[in-house]
């Protein structure tokens, strides 16, 4: 079975975690290593489209999967981002918390995460030379699975 991520048909290869009602999957285009997405199982566009127990088991995994990435990328702190909507930077309709490992000195401005974050994906950015392979995808969700058995 596969996922749905807005357009896009994501094979649970790269699917590292699923809950009743959201799954978290490992990023083409990570602007730092471990930057990954949890998302809702029901494909709705805007965060206030989710009904009460979706925002609740989305943030339940949130925070499960903030300690792994944190864990496993030896990060010292986290950044949890949701651009909701197309003028806050959405470009996949389908809700989505981007959950980052942070770590001392990985941007000289820390607040740069937030440039990178809204240009890595645009058109000019969003090439597919530029993407993961599957293979490396699927071997990080790999790792990552290892923590939620
Ligand atoms: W948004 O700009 O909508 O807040 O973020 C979309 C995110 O989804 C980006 O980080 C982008 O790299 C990621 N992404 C888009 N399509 C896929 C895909 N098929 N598999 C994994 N990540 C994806």
């Amino acid at each position: 079975m596969s996922f749905r991520f807005g357009q896009h048909l994501i094979k649970p290869s790269v699917v590292f975690f699923k809950t009743e009602l959201s799954f978290a999957l490992v990023n083409r285009k990570p602007v730092v290593p471990g930057h990954v997405l949890v998302c809702p199982l029901r494909p709705v566009e805007r965060f206030q489209d989710l009904r009460p127990d979706e925002v609740a088991d989305l943030f339940q995994a949130t925070q499960r999967v903030g300690t792994v990435l944190e864990k496993h990328f030896q990060g010292t702190s986290l950044t949890f981002a949701v651009q909701d909507g197309p003028e806050a930077g959405q470009t996949v309709k389908h809700v989505h918390v981007h959950v980052l490992p942070r770590k001392a000195g990985d941007f000289s401005r820390n607040d740069s995460i937030y440039d990178e974050l809204q240009k890595h994906d645009k058109e000019e950015e969003a090439t597919p030379s530029s993407w993961r392979s599957e293979e490396e995808m699927a071997s990080e969700a790999a790792a990552l699975r290892v923590y939620f058995q």
